[in-house]
């Protein structure tokens, strides 16, 4: 077996339809595709060759700098265009010698290290789709991904964080038939090192493989997700490229940029606004922070002449305090984006003043539209708003619960549809049936107001999410775990008031009658045990006797939402 070429007939993605005619992902209506080609919106590039074509045009210029673990500079990694096309070539071939080819999935869980790029750029070209995964994942996270997508490998670190992801992997891996390779930046252990996946005839890879095409999917992306289990996100290399073309003009991303990567590269918002990619596609440089703390962020700006970066709230916090007393020279620092949860107007407001850079606030979203403040709008549209749509063939309705349309300035649900907006979930019709309109807008779950200049202000949320200052934890996901211990006889999740991360998560349990009783410190014990990443958690757990419920006898979580408020407020927290 040669593993996947384009002839391969493991080569679905592109039908929208597995074998057995089981929808894989709801591929774009076909006159909507050719409107978005029309308008120029999607011009049939794909990142296996926007890669080659940048490496061509400037081999010697540099991609990605990884500073590695020494913090003076001594390990640092620096990878030209020319290095990094042919590294992924290199490893496209290896992965097909691996018998890893085109529509194979590979759950991809990587700090912030080059590799990232190079394993991500060979899977792009090879049209295997990469699973983005957290590096907070855990084995319930990662168990899920593999056995869901069918993974044909799965890609970690040695140790990252002090976590050995190769335990998770040989546990997840005896559970999972499919997954055939574990691959591991660093010392492998037991299973295979990413160094010795590269093939040396890279040249054979090129001259036999065909590639996917644009409008096929690039990869799978993580839902924030309210629902028991992350959904998964199919994005094409057309409508995602697009997103990143249309990054790049709002945020002047040119090929004098340089962006810090501080979240976890894998996250939508590092990744495309602009993002890593974006700065990739203008031929930009790309700085890798191991942490996004200002101790080691800091210290890559000044030495990197870093311009841009992108950032959640409570960081920005924490940037915009340590930067009056830091020794560190920030000037070159000319955009500061915030986003992936609600940035407050009062934190907003000390942002240029304390940075000396601009704030461009960001309301994205993995499943698709993006929106920015531009750089030259009024302060007070970039104190007080989330944004604009990136795109004019981005649709935005603001609807009532009837989805019947709200006038401008009133507040309502966000439904949308666009170039660069998913369709729908990969392998997921009964959630497709409820999470997309009809005519094929996406229900946000986002509570926004429109204001009369277009621009979007986000007032709250209708979905079952806690946002934990970024974090993204489903209520759901976090009950099953809770109703799985013997003495629970049931569970409700909400979120609590932060004054740091906005948000933290409150467990609301009730008790079966005559059980063993059971303290907070070990029902969290016990959560954590089952393995999931750390953040989901809950920060507290109440116990009481009965929920408060709604008139059709639901749970009422807005009512345990007040009461948790109400409780912290009475304590002064
Ligand atoms: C980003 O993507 P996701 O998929 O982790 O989360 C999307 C959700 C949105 O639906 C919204 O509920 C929330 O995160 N959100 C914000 C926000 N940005 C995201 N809520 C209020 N204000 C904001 N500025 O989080 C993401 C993706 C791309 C770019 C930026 C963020």
């Amino acid at each position: 077996d040669g593993g996947g070429t384009a002839a391969d007939p493991r080569g679905r993605t592109g039908s929208g339809h597995a074998p057995g005619h089981q929808p894989e992902f709801v591929a774009y209506p076909a006159e909507f595709a050719e409107r978005y080609r029309a308008a120029g919106y999607w011009r049939g590039e794909t990142f296996g060759r926007m890669l080659r074509d940048r490496a061509a045009a400037h081999p010697d210029r540099i991609a990605i700098v990884d500073p590695g673990p020494a913090p003076d500079g001594s390990t640092t990694r620096r990878w030209t265009y020319g290095e990094l096309d042919g590294r992924a070539d290199r490893m496209a071939a290896g992965l097909l010698a691996l018998g890893v080819g085109k529509g194979d999935r590979v759950v991809v869980q990587l700090p912030n290290v080059a590799e990232f790029f190079e394993v991500v750029f060979a899977l792009f070209r090879v049209g295997a789709l990469p699973v983005f995964a957290l590096p907070a994942h855990r084995d319930s996270e990662i168990r899920h991904f593999c056995a869901f997508t069918e993974a044909a490998a799965y890609v970690i670190p040695d140790v990252a964080g002090g976590y050995d992801h190769r335990e998770l992997a040989s546990r997840v891996r005896s559970e999972v038939p499919t997954l055939r390779h574990v691959l591991v930046a660093g010392d492998p252990g037991p299973h295979t090192a990413l160094a010795d996946v590269p093939t040396a005839d890279a040249g054979a890879f090129d001259a036999a493989y065909a590639g996917p095409e644009p409008h096929e999917l690039a990869f799978l992306q993580l839902s924030g997700g309210s629902t028991g289990v992350p959904k998964l996100i199919p994005r094409t290399h057309d409508d995602y490229i697009y997103s990143l073309r249309g990054s790049n003009e709002i945020c002047r991303v040119d090929e004098h940029s340089v962006y810090l990567c501080a979240l976890p590269a894998a996250h939508n918002f590092p990744l495309s606004s602009p993002g890593t990619l974006g700065a990739l596609y203008a031929g930009a440089r790309v700085v890798l922070a191991p942490r996004p703390s200002p101790d080691v962020a800091f210290p890559l700006i000044e030495r990197e002449g870093v311009t841009l970066t992108g950032l959640v709230p409570p960081l920005a916090l924490v940037w915009t305090e340590a930067a009056a007393a830091t020794p560190y020279d920030l000037s070159s620092l000319e955009v500061l984006l915030v986003g992936g949860a609600k940035f407050s107007e009062e934190a907003a407001r000390r942002v240029r003043p304390a940075l000396g850079c601009t704030l461009q606030q960001v309301f994205g979203m993995a499943e698709g539209l993006v929106n920015y403040t531009r750089l030259d709008d009024p302060e007070e549209i970039i104190v007080g708003t989330q944004g604009r749509p990136i795109s004019p063939g981005d649709e935005i309705r603001v609807v009532d619960d009837e989805d019947r349309d709200l006038p401008v300035g009133e507040t309502g649900h966000l439904l949308t549809r666009g170039p660069y907006t998913i369709r729908g979930y990969w392998r997921a019709p009964e959630h497709n049936a409820t999470s997309f309109t009809p005519d094929g807008f996406y229900r946000t779950g986002d509570v926004v107001r429109l204001t009369e200049d277009g621009y979007l202000v986000v007032e709250g949320r209708a979905k079952d999410q806690i946002n934990r200052g970024g974090e993204k934890v489903a209520a759901e996901e976090i009950e099953n775990h809770i109703l799985a211990h013997p003495s629970v006889h049931d569970a409700a999740v909400v979120s609590m008031p932060d004054p740091y991360l906005g948000e933290r998560t409150c467990a609301y349990v009730v008790l079966r009658e005559g059980a063993e009783p059971v303290r907070s410190a070990a029902l969290k014990k016990f959560i954590r045990g089952r393995g999931l990443a750390d953040y989901k958690v809950p920060d507290r757990v109440e116990f009481t006797d009965a929920f408060p419920q709604t008139g059709v006898g639901k749970v009422s979580k807005k009512d345990l939402r007040a009461a948790i408020a109400a409780e912290l407020a009475r304590k002064g927290r």
